[in-house]
């Protein structure tokens, strides 16, 4: 796994350690998927509420297989991290 994120998700999480660290982070009921509804949970209880950020367009973008949640692989993709 690859070290430190150094993208969109250390907006929120810049003290983290890692990348799973942060999935796990969002994935509230670890299940091993994070849900619209975790990720939004999670962005809401970390005050980004004003960010606006527009959950449908994240999911879209960040659902790689389109399976309806986004697994480990499909949300460091999301940033970039990995390409293809
Ligand atoms: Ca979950
Ligand atoms: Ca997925």
């Amino acid at each position: 796994m690859p070290g430190t994120p150094s993208t969109c998700y250390t907006l929120i999480f810049d003290r983290e350690a890692d990348w799973l660290d942060i999935f796990r982070k969002f994935d509230r009921n670890k299940d091993g998927y994070v849900t619209r509804e975790e990720l939004q949970t999670t962005l809401e209880e970390r005050n980004m509420r004003q960010l606006e950020i527009d959950m449908d367009e994240v999911m879209k973008k960040a659902d790689k297989d389109g399976d309806g949640k986004l697994s480990f692989d499909d949300f460091i993709k999301s940033c970039g991290l990995k390409s293809h």
